[in-house]
């Protein structure tokens, strides 16, 4: 009999009922019950799910002192799903051949707000080698020069109070602060967001932050600290409903949220991490000193683009990539952004090959087992378009190349929030407000409009918005798109 049966309601899935999942479901190839916990996350939305845990869930099969303790930094959703499941949850590998996948890594969630002894607990044991994140753009809370933002309210908050701290920094700090006074050495800290040098910038926020509070304590993470510089990659749709249905029918399993992701999935780690650090390559991480080459790749020609069609393809009605790369105009625009635009700047790490790789990224965004909403990219553009576009546009402009084909998916933006706020439809983004502001108030005359956006001197850094050539091309760019 299967789930789907209406005579019996599924089982959820949990620790007691999983071994009886369909058969052809890959399990957790371990004993839970012997699995420690090595690493601490903060932020288990669906991007860790879908790759940290997934590689830690095969590194259990050889070594038992991987499992991850769970942070969520604010909202306790996570952590009410998994609980009953005992931490257990359904990846979905999409591709022709889709397959399923019970993760069994994550061993534990709190909820930082609610318990905050349990995770200074965690991050002080001595077991703990690891702190990995994924906070997104803004958890980083950093200015727009890439310095720690001290005027962040969180980081405010944290500085008056870094015993009771709220966000990523604070917490890694306070940690920190109880390894040094009990003698232990610092977690490897791996930032795995979309961020040009992640774990650079993590690092000197971390040092700046505590730095502030005990100038011993900033020394010792300055010299002893692990903070890698990583490139994250799996393309990760939002869970809906359907991938619900498709995880019941196929598990026999109800799971309260399962992930889904593309089969491709990629992880580049710069090869700095303590010598007992868990051993990810042999899980296949790539372990180089090269990971700039593979992260500016990377955030340039997958993320760039990605938000490039996000904003020009809401524009032209599309909803999902998909949809988008297969209308012709976007398809060409994208191509011709990669290999005459983003590529000149790029230097191609060991045994990549650039035009290649731009062309294998095109291939995903065509699977069409993959519904990935460009709602969901064009999230956060304010935080994201200064770490996918304007690092190549400014290159560019330096090299004295035409910027004109760059500018297209800074005014499409523009025109996206315009289109958003007079619709009065929410903006998700933390400059929300602003943004709604600035969109309600957009005329649809360019040099009004341009000029309005460009005064957005967390994204626009001075010297560019007051760029000539830069303003002409963005200029004629939301002209254009009229
Ligand atoms: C996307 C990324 O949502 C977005 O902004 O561009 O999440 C993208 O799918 C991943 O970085 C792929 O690795």
């Amino acid at each position: 009999m299967t789930a789907s049966s209406d005579t019996t309601p599924a089982l959820r899935l949990s620790a007691t009922s999983y071994p009886g999942a369909i058969p052809g479901v890959a399990l957790p190839a371990y004993d839970r019950d012997k699995v420690q916990i090595g690493v601490v996350h903060f932020g288990p939305g669906a991007f860790h799910r879908a790759h940290q845990a997934f590689y830690f869930d095969q590194l259990l099969a050889s070594d038992p002192r991987w499992g991850i303790c769970a942070v969520s930094l604010k909202s306790p959703g996570v952590r009410d799903a998994l609980e009953p499941q005992d931490g257990l949850y359904t990846l979905a590998q999409l591709d022709a051949d889709t397959t399923f996948r019970v993760v069994g890594s994550i061993q534990e969630v709190l909820v930082a707000p609610e318990d905050p002894p349990s995770v200074f607990a965690r991050l002080a044991a001595p077991t703990t080698r690891m702190v990995t994140l994924t906070v997104t753009e803004k958890g980083y809370t950093l200015s727009a020069e890439g310095g720690l933002d001290e005027n962040h309210p969180d980081i405010v908050h944290d500085l008056a109070h870094p015993r009771e701290p709220q966000s990523a920094v604070g917490y890694i700090v306070e940690g920190l602060r109880r390894r040094h006074a009990a003698g232990l050495a610092p977690y490897a800290v791996v930032a795995c967001d979309n961020l040009a040098d992640n774990g650079w910038r993590l690092k000197a926020a971390v040092v700046a932050f505590a730095a502030k509070l005990d100038a011993d304590l900033a020394a010792w993470i300055e010299r002893e600290g692990s903070f890698p510089r990583t490139m994250v990659d799996s393309i990760t749709p939002a869970t809906d409903d359907a991938l619900r249905a498709r995880v019941l029918a196929a598990t026999g399993l109800e799971d309260a949220w399962p992930i889904q992701r593309e089969a491709f999935t990629q992880w580049v780690v710069e090869d700095v991490l303590p010598s007992d650090a868990p051993d990810l390559a042999s899980v296949g991480v790539i372990l180089t000193d090269d990971v700039r080459g593979f992260e500016r790749a990377k955030l340039r020609l997958l993320n760039g683009v990605h938000s490039t069609l996000a904003y020009a393809g809401i524009l032209r009605g599309h909803e999902t990539v998909f949809e988008a790369v297969s209308d012709p105009a976007l398809e060409s625009l994208a191509r011709e952004l990669m290999t005459q635009d983003i590529i000149p700047t790029l230097t191609a790490p060991r045994g990549l090959d650039l035009a290649q790789y731009a062309e294998a990224i095109l291939a995903r965004f065509r699977n069409p087992e993959i519904r990935h909403y460009l709602s969901q990219i064009a999230w956060d553009g304010s935080q994201k378009l200064p770490f996918r576009i304007l690092g190549t546009l400014t290159e560019t402009l330096e090299a004295g190349r035409s910027i004109d084909r760059l500018a297209i998916p800074l005014a499409a933006w523009m025109r996206f929030i315009a289109l958003r706020a007079k619709a009065g439809e929410a903006i998700t983004d933390p400059l929300a407000e602003k943004l709604s502001a600035l969109g309600v108030s957009a005329t649809g005359e360019a040099k009004t409009d341009v000029a309005a956006f460009l005064a957005l001197d967390t994204v626009f850094p001075a010297a560019l918005a007051g760029n000539p050539t830069f303003v002409a091309a963005l200029e004629k760019a939301y002209a254009d798109l009229a």
